[in-house]
Order: structure tokens, then sequence, then C-alpha cells
């Protein structure tokens, strides 16, 4: 069977949700399209690559991610690291005929999105494979969402609302990490999670044309932690920690028309208290509705039009064997899949990719269109007018 030597930039929470997924995969979906081979695991703190070579596994680390790049016997490179990484690793890992899976947003800037998705493109007649880490796109519940909606049985899309709710921000004393900072993060909630349903929106309505935005940020300055560890709100500083100043978005809400003449809503934040992973999508169509929510990720709601009166209203599609990729996760129903399997399946389908020589739905370029959406937002948010995507 073919192997795959992945090299593996970034050991943070990232690093590992990559880490389990690669390891899994053949696991669930036997036999596998190749079998990835964890090689080289690269992270700026020494000690933090050290460990993370011993934890996941690895055969050996380093702490220049050149070192993966100069490396012929890998192929197969996941960039983890924060944001304002990915152009400089991505583009290179490309450039050396290394099929590159780059975690979202995928850059900061307009300028760096775009020379990503143009070395994908230059790379692609040697069937080299680009992939941004939208995952949410592979949830079984959110595949047969997209098929329903495909075969007609909403009718005609009308209206998309869609929010990315988190808590994990929402108390001031949860540190000043990388995700609060502008140059190294890009933005805020809008980059690191609004983007998600960006994506998700277009997956399933199609693309976005113009939006209205608003950006706020509540908590203007937040206490500074050593180290880089990015912990997610997992601990609180003191009242009396030193504090810097946060220059991102801490809520980003925005109203949308889409090209098929649909419009919708999208909102997110992560000062949602009691939301946790709240991904919401609510479609409604001229034949019917359909919602989901990732808090109920094997579980997918939806209501038909030419139901009788008196017993119409929602009903709980229970994804599991029946559905994508039910067979080869836990094939009894209720059994469920999680973040874990959820990184699984996108692992397989970067892997299918690669062997299949087929770029993926999520490819570069598709990152690059979530970024001019997310352009027009930052646009909009100043100009405080209707603002074209393009
Ligand atoms: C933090 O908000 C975060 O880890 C995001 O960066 C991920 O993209 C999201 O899926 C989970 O939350």
């Amino acid at each position: 069977m073919t192997k795959l030597n992945v090299g593996l930039v970034g050991a943070g929470f990232m690093g590992k949700a990559h880490v389990v997924a690669y390891s899994n995969m053949p696991k669930f979906f036997w036999p596998a399209p190749a079998v990835p081979v964890l090689k080289t695991v690269c992270d700026i703190v020494p000690e933090i690559a050290a460990d993370a070579k011993e934890r996941f596994g690895f055969q050996q680390s380093c702490t220049d991610w050149r070192d993966i790049i100069n490396d012929p016997d890998i192929h197969v490179v996941s960039v983890c690291t924060p944001n304002n990484a990915h152009e400089e690793i991505a583009v290179a890992a490309l450039k050396a005929g290394k099929h590159v899976l780059c975690e979202k947003p995928i850059a900061n800037t307009r300028k760096a999105s775009e020379a990503m998705a143009a070395a994908a493109e230059s790379v692609k007649k040697d069937d080299i494979i680009s992939m941004c880490a939208y995952q949410y796109r592979r949830i079984p519940a959110v595949l047969r969402a997209k098929q329903i909606i495909d075969e007609g049985s909403i009718g005609k899309i009308l209206n998309v609302r869609a929010t990315y709710l988190q808590s994990w921000s929402a108390d001031p004393n949860s540190p000043l990490s990388w995700r609060f900072q502008k140059e190294v993060a890009g933005a805020g909630t809008l980059g690191d999670i609004a983007t998600h349903v960006i994506d998700l929106s277009q997956y399933l309505a199609g693309d976005i044309k113009e939006v209205v935005s608003s950006l706020k940020t509540y908590i203007k300055e937040r206490p500074v932690q050593e180290g880089g560890v990015d912990l997610l709100g997992t601990v609180k500083l003191n009242d009396d920690a030193k504090k810097e100043a946060v220059d991102v978005d801490d809520e980003t809400s925005f109203l949308v028309k889409f090209e098929s003449g649909a419009v919708g809503s999208i909102e997110a934040t992560r000062n949602a208290w009691g939301r946790n992973n709240f991904i919401t999508l609510e479609v409604h169509g001229t034949e019917g509705s359909i919602f989901f929510n990732y808090e109920r990720l094997n579980e997918l709601q939806v209501c038909f039009a030419k139901d009788p009166d008196n017993n119409r209203g929602f009903k709980t599609i229970y994804t599991g064997p029946a559905h994508f990729y039910g067979e080869v996760t836990w094939n009894i129903p209720g059994m469920n899949i999680g973040y874990g399997e959820l990184k699984t399946i996108e692992i397989y389908e970067f892997i299918r990719s690669i062997v299949e020589k087929d770029q993926p739905s999520t490819r570069f370029e598709v990152g690059n269109q979530v970024h001019k959406v997310c352009d027009a937002v930052s646009k909009s948010a100043q100009s405080e007018n209707w603002e074209i995507v393009q």
C-alpha cells in the first residue's frame, strides 16, 4: 500500500487534531487510499517540538519549517501555525511539490491569499493538491442538507441564516493570545470563525455577492500571557496582570446577498456566554426549510411545505450508517461522531484527493473566495455601506 510521509508545522491545538486524524484515518477508511506516516513535526518552540515528537509518535522533530520543505521524502505538509505564517510555508511547500493542507483562514491579507491560490493553480498541472481546512463541510448532516437542497426538496433558496457563536473569550481575563493580535491573526472572529460559516453558506447557497456589516471589539485590552501557546480561554489571568490592547474584532455580523438572489445573515462571536461551538445554519426555501446546529452534530432538522397543515413541522434526521461516511465510522445508529472523526474524514478526503488526483472542494481557490467575502465585510464595516465581493 502507498505510504505518504507527513510533515506537520505547528504542534498546538490544531496540530494535535491533524495528528489524531492522520493516525485514525486508515483505521476507519480501510483499505485506505494511502497510509500517512508521521515523519517530521516542527514547532518554533524547541520543547514543544521535542514533546510533540514523543507524544504524537513522529520519527523526528525540528524547529525550522524549511527542514520539512527541503526533505525530499516528505510528500504531505499540514500547516497548523498562526495565520501570518500560512502563506510563506504553504507556497514554499507547493513549489517543492508537496501536497498542502492549510488551516483556516487561508491567510491574513488579500495579497497573501491570492498568492496562495496562484501557487496552487501553478502546480495543479503536476497534480499537486491544495486544501483549506474547512472541515465543517464534511459533517454528514451538512452533506445531507446539501443533498436535500440539490435534489430540490426545499425548492428555491430564499434565505440563509448562519451563526458561529463561542464563549471562550467572553471573560476579560482570558489572555491575549495571538488570536487577538491583528499582525498575527489578521482579524478576530471574522477570520477565526466567521470564515467557517461563510464557507458553509456558500457551499449550500452559492457565492455571496454583496455584504453590509458591523465589526465590534467589546474587550479592548487583555492580560498578557507568558509563552506563545494559545490557551483558548481555558486559563484566566489575574486582574492585576499586565494588559495589552486587542486590535481585532470580538464580533462580526453582516447581511448578505447571494449571486442566486437569496439573502441572509451571518453572525460570529467568541463572547456569547452559553454558546460553545454553536454553528447554526438555517435555510428557508420555497418548499421547505432545513436547520443544523453543531452542538447537535449528528442531527439535521427538515421541514417540508408539502406535508399536510396539521402535520407540518421540523422533523429530526439522525445521521448514522445510512448517511455519508456512516458505514466507515460507527455503523450502529446513535453511536455518533465528534470533532475527532470529523477531522479524520477531512484527512481522508485530503489523502483521497492526492491519490485520485482530484482537487478537493475546499482547494486554495475556494479559501481565497472566502477571503474576498471577508475583505468586503471589513470594507463595509468602515464605509457602513453595502460592499461588493470582488
Ligand atoms: C477557536 O475559535 C477555534 O479553535 C477556531 O480557530 C477553529 O477554527 C474552530 O473550528 C474551533 O474554534
